[in-house]
Formats: structure tokens, sequence, C-alpha cells
């Protein structure tokens, strides 16, 4: 029996400092209905999904940046997104800002959840690979202070039994490092969800900027062909508060050929019919890890942060 499921990429257009979280939620929901319309079983929305992506600007009141994270989820004003999800039975992937308590002090990590078909969640992970700076750059046109807002995520790259499949997550600079894939990989992931808010511009490196778009691509579809997984690529696009970031959104079937991608800069869906079988082939072949790789070989990607040429 084939294990079809049919998965959504909801792509948003900006989200303004001025709109509510209530008001997002509902463009959330609208969006999870069309979803369905569409024959999705599972809709991804993008990291931070719930506000602007506020790293890119500096906050100096505490209450002020609290107020952009959610301290439950659900929360009040996400509840009614669980609740919809349920009554469709529709599954989703959501990123958004995490103020948590329970280490006994305040942490505040870029979070993603992955929620079953009947409202439970089944997945949290924290960003691990954290872009940009610590230090306020008041020069820069925007900046990106996510070294500032968040601590490095503490739940690992975990992979979960979901939608009849093993699915896992990263978010958005994750999925340039090719270690986030390969420890998914690891876990046999079949699906990768993958949110992002990516600048079109880099102050820092301006020769970047025409290459965003290759880059998205590049490794999404790199990850998704070495490690036999489809890949979720789902984009906050468009002018948000200044800032332009990316579009682009895209499902990367596990040959590493893209099935489906956004052709606009705002809210959008696509859908495709992920066979969560297609990567099997690979992983009993070409990428069949227990046979080919040579862990014994590897030993420098553990030990060894930074680059250190020969002498
Ligand atoms: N949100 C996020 O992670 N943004 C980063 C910006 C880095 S630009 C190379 C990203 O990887 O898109």
């Amino acid at each position: 029996m084939p294990r079809i499921l049919a998965v959504a990429a909801a792509q948003m257009g900006p989200v303004s400092r001025a709109d509510s979280r209530a008001s997002v939620v509902k463009r959330l929901i609208d969006m999870m209905r069309q979803a369905k319309a569409m024959g999705a079983e599972v809709i991804a929305y993008p990291e931070a999904a719930l506000t602007a992506f506020f790293p890119h600007w500096f906050v100096a009141d505490e209450a002020e940046l609290d107020a952009y994270f959610e301290r439950a989820m659900p929360s009040k004003d996400t509840q009614a997104l669980f609740d919809e999800a349920k009554r469709l039975g529709v599954g989703f992937h959501l990123g958004y800002c995490e103020l948590d308590f329970s280490a006994g002090r305040k942490r505040r990590f870029n979070t993603a959840i992955v929620v079953d078909r009947t409202g439970e969640i089944v997945g949290k992970y924290r960003k691990i690979h954290l872009p940009g700076h610590q230090e306020h750059r008041p020069q820069a046109p925007f900046q990106n202070l996510e070294k500032r807002y968040f601590e490095v995520g503490d739940l690992g790259f975990q992979a979960w039994r979901a939608f009849g499949g093993v699915v896992g997550t990263m978010i958005c600079n994750d999925r340039r490092w090719p270690e986030a894939f390969r420890v998914l990989g690891l876990q046999g992931v079949e699906m990768v969800f993958c949110g992002y808010n990516t600048p079109v511009h880099h102050p820092a490196s301006p020769e970047h900027d025409r290459l965003g778009q290759f880059h998205n691509e590049l490794s999404m579809q790199a990850g998704a062909y070495q490690n036999c997984t489809w890949v979720i690529g789902v984009a906050k696009a468009g002018v948000e508060e200044g800032v332009d970031t990316i579009a682009g959104s895209t499902i990367v079937a596990p040959t590493g050929e893209i099935a489906a991608r956004c052709s606009t800069n705002g809210d959008e869906l696509i859908v495709a019919r992920c066979d969560l079988d297609l990567g099997k082939s690979y992983r009993e072949t070409t990428f069949n890890f227990a046979k080919h790789r040579r862990v014994e070989h590897y030993t420098m990607i553990v030990e060894r942060t930074g680059a250190i040429p020969p002498n």
C-alpha cells in the first residue's frame, strides 16, 4: 500500500509589527481551510510565523521583546488553530518564538512544533544554528539579532513518527548545515519541515545578495537527496518592516528534484502528494548508510568546530 502524504507549504507574505496574534492566527486558519480543500493532510507554516521577524531590529525593552513570544503552546490565541486542525483532520508544522521557564529561569527559543491530525503536539524542535550577532548594530540597514534574543536549542535534531512516516524539523539557517540533515537522516527521516525568514540582502556580504534563492534550493535539494527525504521549505516572504525576504517556498523530493514551488512573494499555498517510500531505493543503494558510511574517518566533524588549514 503506497504511503502518500498530501502536504501543503503555506508561504506567508509579510506580517506587520502592528498585526495582532489573533489576526495572524486567522490568516493561518484560512490557509489551513484552503489547504484542506486542495486535499492536504498536513500544512507547514514558516519560521516565527505568528509575528513579524523581530530579530531584524533592536528591542531594548524586555517586556516589549517578551510580547513576541508564546508562553505556552497552544496559547490563548493559537488554540483556535489547534481546534481547527482537529476539526479538519489536518496536521501542521508551526514556527514560533517560545518563552520557557521549565529550567527555573527565563529562556527564549526559536521553536517549531509538529502537530498531528488530532491536534496533538507530536514533536518540538528548538533552533540550533542561530545566525547573526549579539551586539546592536545601529548603522546596519537591518540586523539579525537571533544570537541576542534566543538560546541555542537544547532538544537536538529529533525525528518523530507522525502522519504514517518519520518526520523531523529544522529551522531556516539549519538548512545550510549538512550535519543537521544527516542527524535526521540517521534516524530514517522521510520528511523534513523547514521554515525560513531569509533576507534578500546581506549587509555584511552584499556579494551574496544575488545568490539567495540559489543557496536556498541548493541546501534543501542536497539535504533531501543525500538523506533520502522529502523537504518542505516554507518562507515568510516579501518586504516585511522594510526588510526584503526571499520567497520560493518549495517541496523537494528525495530525488533532490523540486516537486512544487511558489511563484509569488505573498501568501500562497502549494500542495504535493508525497510518496513517503520514494526515498527507499536510495536508502537501500547509494545511501545505504550502514553499508557505506565510514565513521572512523568522520571524527573531525565532532571534534573540531572551526576550520584549521594544514601547515
Ligand atoms: N532566520 C534565519 O535563520 N536567517 C538566516 C539568515 C542568514 S543569511 C545567510 C538564513 O539562513 O536564511
